[in-house]
This record gives C-alpha cells, sequence and structure tokens, in this order.
C-alpha cells in the first residue's frame, strides 16, 4: 500500500489542472506509455491528442501525466506532448522507477501502474487507457504491476479489458484475487482488447456513466481500496474478431519466445510486431479503442463531479 503525498509534492508539476482538480469539476487521468513505447510515429502524437479532444469534448479536462526531466508532470502543455512523442531517450515509468527518473532527471511514458499512482497523488478519481497489463503467458514469472496498482488504487480505470497478448483466463483470476471489480461496460463479457469476445465473464454488468458512479461509490463506501475496472467494448465495426487475430498473437509470442524477451520491453515488442502482422489492423483497433475509453471516461467523470457536487 502507498502512503498519500508525504513529501513527495515537491516532485509534481500540477499546474494546467489545478483549478479543476480543487473545484472537483470532471478530470480523467490519461497515461503515456502508450505513446513513449505502445505506438509508432507519428500515431503516438496524433494519439495523444486526439485522446485530449475526445475528453474535452466530452466534458472533462485532460491530464495526460508523465515525467519530464525528473519531474511529475500531472497534465501537459501541447509542446510538452511534442518532446514526450519525440524523446529518443524514455524510460518505461512503472510504479517502482519513479525515484530512478527523477533523481537522473530523465523523461519517461508511465504505465497503467505508474499513471495510477500520479493521478491518486493528485486527487484525480478517473483514469482512461488502452488496454492494462496482466499475466504474460510466458514460461518465467512476468505479472504486470498494473494488476497490484489495480488492488491497492480506489480509482475508476476505463479500458478494453487486457491486452490480447495476455494469459486473459489468469489475469482475471488475479483480478479476482485481488478483489478488484471487474466491470463490463454494456457487456456481460471480459473485452480482449481488440476483441470484443473473450468467453470470459466480467463480474459485473453495468450500463450508463451513472451506474458505474453509483457502483464506485457503493464499492468505497464499504471500505474497499480497490480500483473499479471498467471494461468498454469497441463497436462491431471497429473490433477484430478474436479468430483473426488469433493466429497472429501465437506468432507474435512465439518469436518473442525465440528473442528471449522479457520485463517491459516485451510487451511494446509484441504490438509492434502485431501490428506488422496484421498489415496495420491491430494498431487502427487500438488507436480506435483508446479514443473509445476516453470519451466514456469523460462522460463517467462528469457523472462523478455532478455526484460530488450534490453530496455538499
Ligand atoms: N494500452 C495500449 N497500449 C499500451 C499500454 C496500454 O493500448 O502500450 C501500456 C500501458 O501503459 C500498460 C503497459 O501499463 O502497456 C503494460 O506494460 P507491462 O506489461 O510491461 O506491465
Ligand atoms: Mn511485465
Amino acid at each position: 500500500m502507498i502512503n498519500s503525498m508525504n513529501n513527495s509534492l515537491s516532485h509534481f508539476a500540477i499546474s494546467p489542472n489545478r483549478k479543476a482538480l480543487h473545484s472537483s469539476l470532471p478530470v480523467v487521468a490519461l497515461e503515456s506509455t502508450v505513446i513513449t513505447h505502445g505506438l509508432p510515429r507519428p500515431q503516438n502524437l496524433e494519439l495523444a491528442r486526439d485522446m485530449e479532444r475526445e475528453v474535452r469534448e466530452n466534458g472533462a479536462e485532460p491530464a495526460t501525466i508523465a515525467i519530464l526531466d525528473g519531474q511529475i508532470h500531472v497534465g501537459l502543455t501541447e509542446s510538452e506532448l511534442e518532446r514526450l512523442a519525440s524523446e529518443d531517450h524514455v524510460r518505461k515509468i512503472s510504479r517502482r522507477d519513479f525515484a530512478t527518473a527523477i533523481l537522473k532527471k530523465e523523461c519517461g511514458g508511465t504505465t497503467v501502474a505508474g499513471t495510477l499512482f500520479a493521478a491518486h497523488q493528485a486527487g484525480i478519481k478517473v483514469f482512461a487507457t488502452g488496454g492494462i497489463g496482466g499475466v504474460h503467458s510466458v514460461e518465467t514469472l512476468d505479472i504486470s504491476t498494473d494488476l497490484q496498482a489495480l488492488a491497492d488504487t480506489p480509482m475508476i480505470v476505463v479500458c478494453a479489458g487486457a491486452k490480447a497478448i495476455l494469459d486473459l483466463p489468469a489475469t482475471l483470476e488475479y483480478l479476482e484475487t485481488m478483489a478488484v471489480p471487474v466491470v463490463g461496460y454494456g457487456t456481460d463479457e471480459f473485452p480482449a482488447f481488440y476483441s470484443n469476445h473473450s468467453g470470459l465473464p466480467v463480474s459485473v454488468r453495468l450500463d450508463s456513466p451513472q451506474e458505474v458512479v453509483d457502483y464506485s461509490k457503493t464499492h468505497w463506501d464499504l471500505g474497499m481500496q480497490t480500483a473499479v475496472l471498467v471494461c468498454n467494448p469497441l463497436s462491431t465495426e471497429e473490433e477484430i474478431p478474436q479468430e483473426k487475430i488469433a493466429g497472429a498473437i501465437q506468432q507474435a509470442r512465439r518469436e518473442a519466445e525465440i528473442k528471449g524477451l522479457h520485463g517491459q520491453p516485451l510487451t511494446p515488442f509484441l504490438l509492434a510486431r502485431l501490428s506488422e502482422l496484421t498489415g496495420g489492423d491491430s494498431l487502427k483497433a487500438n488507436l480506435a479503442l483508446l479514443k473509445n475509453n476516453a470519451r466514456l471516461a469523460a462522460r463517467i467523470a462528469q457523472a462523478w463531479s455532478k455526484n460530488q457536487a450534490k453530496s455538499f
């Protein structure tokens, strides 16, 4: 469990969203590993801008989170976003990497786990990503810190399920063990990132932003400290049916194994290889689901702050 701010405030730059944060206006945190390690250029910068636009157009303030020159930024300016998307030496920042990046004055993209840490410290309640990390199906043990962060950070996380390159049944088992509610947004099935169908059940189905807010409030009023994971499927036009992508996923995994890849480079390799193997189709679906999640997160953030205003 991570203690609240303590002396860490000096490492934060929260300026662009301070007003929104203090007046409990709707704010959506956005991660940045997807910009630095998850997508090729120039799509990474376009996507970062698109996600911010989707959030704004749906009534909330975006706060993209990253590390620049050793400072944790909650909310980036346009030029900071451009810099992050084009920097050559950027670290992938999960929870354990903050102190390293701060002391070495590095730049870095925050993963789901890293973003949850910084967003929670800044008082943000809603966060949008593409797909969470999870349990990899490799011989060596590889469980994303994302799962541990979800287990101990009380935030609403909007995603398209876990990335399809993972062992999805094992990932869901882990989330169950850690008591993280897995919400199907308008679905009974856990989405598999590019595909809407995994054949695996969610723990609860909810159908509107207000239902997500009511659910989260009840969960946290009981004293629970876990995230509420909202899994948002793509439209049928945008998804890639599982049977169409299963072969490419298997091949990418095999290649990673032959290369002996493990640790932080594994996920970026699998995503990039999959895009090559599908002739860009997986990239297209990945971009669509990221925007889709930003949209829903903004609507949930709006419902959340309306609810907060009512209870004062
Ligand atoms: N969603 C995407 N693309 C990504 C990621 C999520 O559409 O690249 C990133 C997230 O930042 C997530 C990370 O936390 O991949 C998982 O990395 P790992 O498996 O090494 O924990
Ligand atoms: Mn890992």
